[in-house]
């Protein structure tokens, strides 16, 4: 059980807290080092149980949360262990002038989130469901669904949001951006380019995908989604087999930058070359703007895959030169 999952305490108990194991399985921040910035930088400073075990209570889960997003953001442990959270926060939210611009909350998602906060899944899916039909698949992300998600994961940093509720939210949109995809894919089952859709291996996060999904749909292509954390063998063998134009490729922020890279770089090396790697999602932002890479083409919000579908058909042979399937 992770810490997150145990129930929430009513007043009268004691406040959670976390074992050294759990930080580490939690932030992804080793053991060793934990024990070292308490050392060297005075944080964090945990609490012992009766047998001398660290204990961390949240508000220091949080501020290591924070403090692993920038490492893996480049800044280092001796400018970032010891500042205090206002601080680390105002650094972290720089790091993505994306979910700084889709953080700003319309009343569309700050009702969603108020539901959420309720536990009125009812009432959540039917907003879901009105905002679909209101906007349309590709607009229903836009307007709230993305926003929405954004919402939802700092709401949970903060701790106004516990981990049942975030996946509330991820099943309750899965469902109905399901329900609006299948009406919509009816319509699409033979266009081109078809784009087979993952995440890599560990890669858990795949509403982006989703989102993805409905602009590619929306744009006219062919969608198959093999859901999240895909071996990289198994993504060039189904995109061969399954004879797809383009392998669309999603990161979240979660995703730790130094594997980025390589990753995209070890896929693009197995896929068959005439396949196309498009690639996005906040995690995939930094790593690969500052690196070109050969045959991978970088998108960041959803909405510009419009563009890359138009790009792609444009590149076509005409109807009666065409070979093969593969561009
Ligand atoms: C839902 C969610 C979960 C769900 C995922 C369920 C699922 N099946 O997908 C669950 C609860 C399982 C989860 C788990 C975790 N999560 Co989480 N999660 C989220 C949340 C709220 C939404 C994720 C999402 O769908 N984002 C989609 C959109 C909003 O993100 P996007 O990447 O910007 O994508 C846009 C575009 O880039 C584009 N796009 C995306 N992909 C692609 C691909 C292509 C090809 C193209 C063209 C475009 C494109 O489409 C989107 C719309 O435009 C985010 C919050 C956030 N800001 O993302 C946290 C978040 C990603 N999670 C976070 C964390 C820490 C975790 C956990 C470690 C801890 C936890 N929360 O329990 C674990 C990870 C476990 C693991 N083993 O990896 C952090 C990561 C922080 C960091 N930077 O390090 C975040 C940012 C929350 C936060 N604010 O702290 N999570």
């Amino acid at each position: 059980m992770s810490a997150d999952d145990r129930p929430p305490s009513d007043p009268a108990s004691i406040p959670p807290l976390w074992t050294i194991a759990e930080v580490e399985r939690d932030t992804g921040i080793g053991k060793d080092t934990l024990r070292v910035w308490e050392r060297r930088y005075g944080f964090p400073q945990p609490q012992r149980d009766a047998g001398g075990n660290r204990l961390y209570d949240r508000i220091q889960l949080d501020r290591l949360r924070l403090i692993r997003r920038l490492l893996d953001a480049g800044h280092r442990p001796g400018r970032v262990v010891g500042l205090p959270t206002p601080q680390l926060q105002a650094l972290a939210q720089a790091l993505d002038p994306g979910v700084a611009a889709a953080g700003t909350s319309t009343d569309e998602v700050a009702r969603a989130l108020a539901w959420l906060r309720t536990d009125r899944v009812q009432e959540l899916r039917e907003d879901l469901r009105a905002a679909l039909r209101r906007h349309g698949l590709a607009g229903v992300v836009d307007a709230l669904v993305a926003p929405l998600a954004v919402q939802v994961g700092l709401a949970w940093q903060r701790g106004q949001l516990q981990v049942y509720q975030e996946h509330l939210f991820t099943e309750t949109v899965q469902a109905v951006l399901r329900e609006g995809l299948m009406v919509a894919e009816a319509a699409s089952c033979a266009a081109r380019p078809s784009v087979l859709l993952t995440t890599p291996p560990g890669e858990v996060h795949q509403l982006g995908l989703l989102m993805v999904q409905c602009h590619l749909v929306e744009a006219g292509a062919r969608c198959v989604t093999l859901g999240p954390s895909t071996p990289l063998a198994d993504i060039a063998a189904a995109a061969q087999r399954m004879a797809a134009d383009v392998v669309g490729l999603s990161f979240s922020a979660w995703a730790a930058p130094r594997d980025v890279v390589e990753t995209v770089q070890r896929l693009r090396g197995v896929m068959p070359s005439g396949v196309q790697l498009w690639v996005g999602g906040s995690g995939a932002q930094r790593p690969l703007k500052r690196v070109r890479l050969d045959g991978v083409l970088l998108l960041g919000h959803a909405a510009e895959v419009g563009a890359a579908v138009r790009r792609w058909r444009a590149a076509q042979p005409p109807a009666g030169l065409r070979g093969s399937s593969a561009p």
